[in-house]
């Protein structure tokens, strides 16, 4: 049986080439997980997340997706709920008032989807039997398309639809 002496069992032996990657390898996670917080929690940015489960067989029969489209909840916050199939978005125009914040619920009928809202950071999977959901705030009028993004059959780059921001015509 050999002794190992106290001083060898505690200290960490590598070469200083390598240890000095190891804290470059640290700094890197913890600069990663600084990032991920801030813009989590200052700069608001969701992942799109499975919002609730659905029976992708009824749920377009089912309320709030038998009659999709917008729902005005008030002081500027809208819900807009979307039906993927293919090959349209259902519906396929949204239009709301500059300064609105729309939270988008979609889920598909069939096959998986992909909902991108351009110029936003919205890009959502839309998977059948899930929910997908992300709110955007809409602070300048303008036109946004939202395209599918994931190859869904045939007819994929006929589906498409757009949201439409009116600008304050009462001019407060
Ligand atoms: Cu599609």
């Amino acid at each position: 049986m050999t002794e190992t002496s106290h001083d060898e069992a505690a200290s960490f032996e590598a070469d200083p080439f390598e240890q000095r990657w190891i804290v470059v390898s640290l700094i890197l996670l913890i600069a990663f997980m600084v990032t991920v917080t801030i813009a989590g929690f200052a700069l608001g940015f969701q992942v799109p997340g499975a919002e609730s489960r659905v029976d992708p067989r009824t749920v377009a029969d089912s309320p709030p997706w038998n009659e999709p489209g917008l729902r005005d909840l008030g002081g500027g916050e809208y819900a807009a709920y979307v039906i993927s199939r293919q090959y349209l978005f259902d519906p396929r125009t949204i239009t709301v008032p500059v300064g609105s914040s729309v939270t988008f619920y979609l889920t598909s009928i069939d096959v998986q989807h992909g909902f991108l809202l351009q110029n936003t950071n919205v890009n959502m999977q839309v998977v059948p039997g899930e929910v997908s959901r992300l709110t955007v705030d809409f602070d300048e009028a303008g036109e946004f398309d939202y395209i599918c993004n994931e190859f869904c059959g045939a007819g994929h780059a006929a589906m498409f639809g757009s949201v439409i921001v009116e600008a304050d015509e009462g001019g407060a």
